[in-house]
Order: structure tokens, then sequence, then C-alpha cells
């Protein structure tokens, strides 16, 4: 089906995965996704009133105390999922272990998610969002962790929720490019407003997006090209929100890079591998950029060609525009640290 659609047509996720894909159980799926990233759309925006006037808000029937939204918002998914009937095993960021789904309600989709990233940023009303990579199961029988325990090429569909001024969901199949869909609240539906999306030509705006408290320990390529796009005629502009979605959504639609390297400190810097370097890495290809660890155990690595040997595993993540991710890759040359 072609990519343009007309208003009249609802133009949902559920009628393009449809169209692209034609497979129903991967349209469930999604279909479950959807419904936890509106329901935990709608706790963030009754947060501050039900903690304000102490209202039952999100308090269930046996009146359990209010819970904190990351929580909450991972039972959501959690339950969403389970009982979807198309997954047979989830990695949570809010759970040490996988979670196996009952063999009767299993399917064929392994789902890595972090369900409120940046969920710090919820009491002062900065944006955060879901994140969330989808697998295939390559086999008939029951799932394992090594059904998860991939590198990120194997990934079929990654995305991104976003709980901000709107509530926009970024989502790439593998081989279909990148796609915009916003909830229309008086729907209740995700509606696609943007298709094929890519990073602006030539790399867009100069911007450069990292947390600048951690530069004593960065290694030298990382310290010497932050320095140069701030010395440089037209310096760059610094953002940070301090919420992935938030920065990776900004960098992908303007332009420019986002970077959580390693340092001293950390070794292999803060962000975890399956719930937000493969899937930001995986969309960023996909919108034409480019996704690095930088230096990383020694040699420059792509982002998703990792194989992660556990389920809360962290790396680097240097991704944005090619301009921007070659130079880092570039100075690591100068540098002298690329042998
Ligand atoms: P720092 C949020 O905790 C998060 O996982 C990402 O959403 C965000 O980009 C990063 O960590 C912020 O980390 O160290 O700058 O506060």
């Amino acid at each position: 089906a072609s990519d343009s659609v007309s208003v009249s047509q609802f133009p949902t996720l559920n009628r393009y995965i449809m169209g692209k894909t034609g497979d129903k159980e991967l349209a469930i799926l999604l279909m479950a996704l959807q419904l936890a990233c509106k329901a935990t759309s709608r706790a963030c925006n009754k947060a501050g009133i039900a903690m304000l006037f102490g209202l039952a808000g999100e308090v269930n029937s046996t009146g359990d105390d209010q819970k904190k939204l990351d929580v909450l918002s991972n039972e959501i998914f959690i339950d969403a999922l389970t009982n979807c009937g198309a997954c047979a095993v989830l990695v949570s960021e809010e759970n040490e272990d996988p979670i196996f789904v009952p063999q009767e309600k299993a399917g064929r989709f392994v789902v890595a998610f972090d369900p409120l990233d940046g969920s710090s940023n919820i009491d002062c009303n900065v944006s955060t969002g879901t994140i969330f990579a989808v697998y295939e199961k390559q086999h008939s029988g029951p799932a394992t962790v090594n059904d998860i325990l991939r590198t990120g090429n194997d990934i079929t569909v990654a995305g991104y929720c976003m709980y901000g001024a709107a509530t926009e969901l970024v989502i790439t199949f593998k081989g279909h490019g990148v796609h915009r869909f916003t909830l229309d609240p008086s729907l209740g539906e995700f509606v696609h407003i943007q298709a094929r999306v890519k990073l602006p030509e030539g790399g867009g705006k100069k911007i450069y997006s990292c947390n600048e408290g951690n530069s004593r320990n960065w290694d030298a390529a990382i310290k010497s090209i932050i320095a140069k796009w701030k010395d440089s005629d037209k310096p760059y502009a610094a953002r940070y929100v301090g919420s992935m979605v938030s920065d990776v959504h900004r960098t992908i639609l303007y332009g420019g890079i986002y970077l959580y390297p390693a340092d001293a400190k950390s070794k292999h810097g803060k962000l975890r591998v399956l719930y937000e370097g493969f899937p930001m890495a995986f969309i960023m290809e996909q919108a034409g950029g480019s996704a690095s660890c930088g230096m990383f155990k020694g040699k420059i690595q792509r982002l998703l060609d990792i194989v992660p040997e556990s389920i809360h595993e962290k790396c680097p993540v240097v991704i944005g525009c090619n301009r921007d991710v070659d130079a880092v890759l570039e100075e690591y040359k100068i540098q002298g640290l690329v042998l």
C-alpha cells in the first residue's frame, strides 16, 4: 500500500501495519503496545492531579497506594504484552529477570522495553518516553533468554513513544522506514502524520546533545570533537533534555548528534543495550543517520553489531546525522586512538 493516506481513511497504526505487512500477529502486538502507551500517557497527564488532590487516580479497586509512574507504566506494559497472545518473552528495564509468557498465551515475538525512560523528569513535567525493540523467535519451542541476547541487526520493529506536548509514537519496521503517529485523544488512536522520516539533508542543524557534566571523564577524542564544535566559526548549539526519547526525537527531526559516551568512570557508558541503545540505533539508521558506540572494548564499534551477553548490559551511544557521527569517528583517528 502507498505511504500516503487521506484522513477519511483513519490512517491508524493498525491500518498501516496490515497494509504494509499483512501480519495479524504483529498487528496484535502493536495494538497491545499502543494500549500501554495510551495508558501511560494518561497516567503521566493525571499524575500531578492525582497526587495533588489525593484522588484515587491510578489507585486500583483494592486501594493500592499511588504507584510511582515508572512502576505503574511497567505493570501496564507487562500486562498488555503478556495477555495479547503475541509475545513469548519480555525484558523490561524495571525487571531484573526476563518475563516468560505462559505457553498457553505465548506468541512468536520477543520485546525489550524501557516503560518510562527519563522518568526522573516526570516531577518537573519534562517530557519522557517509552522505548522498545521487537524480535521474532527463530524456533517454535519455548522462549529462552537467548531469543533476546542477539545482535541488534535482528530487530524486526523498533520504536519509542514520547509523552510530550503531544503523545507521539515513532515506529520503524525493518525495510519500511521510520513513521510518525500522533495520538488523537478524541479517537484514542495513533494517527499517521509522517511517512519515511529522514534526517535533514547534510545533517541539519548543528546541535550536539550530551551531559557535559561528565566531560572531565571523557576520552581525548570526545573532549576534542566537542571543543571543536564549540570553537567552530558557527558554533554548535548545546541541547540536552536528559530524556533520551526527547533528545533523539529532536536529533532525527532537526539534525545533529546525541552522545552518551563511555568515560573513565563508566567504561560501558550509562545507557542499556537492549532497550535504549539498540532501538534508537535501529531507528536512527533507518532514518538515514548513523549509530556507533565510538571506541568500545578497544575498537570503533557500530552499535547494532553488538551481541549482548546479559539483558541489562550497557554500551556507549554516539548516534545522529552522518556528518557529526563521522566527525567523532574521524577524531578518534586524529587523536591516534584508532590503530
Ligand atoms: P544523565 C534517563 O535516565 C536516561 O536513561 C536517558 O533517558 C537520558 O538520556 C540519560 O539517562 C540521562 O543521563 O546522566 O545525563 O542524567
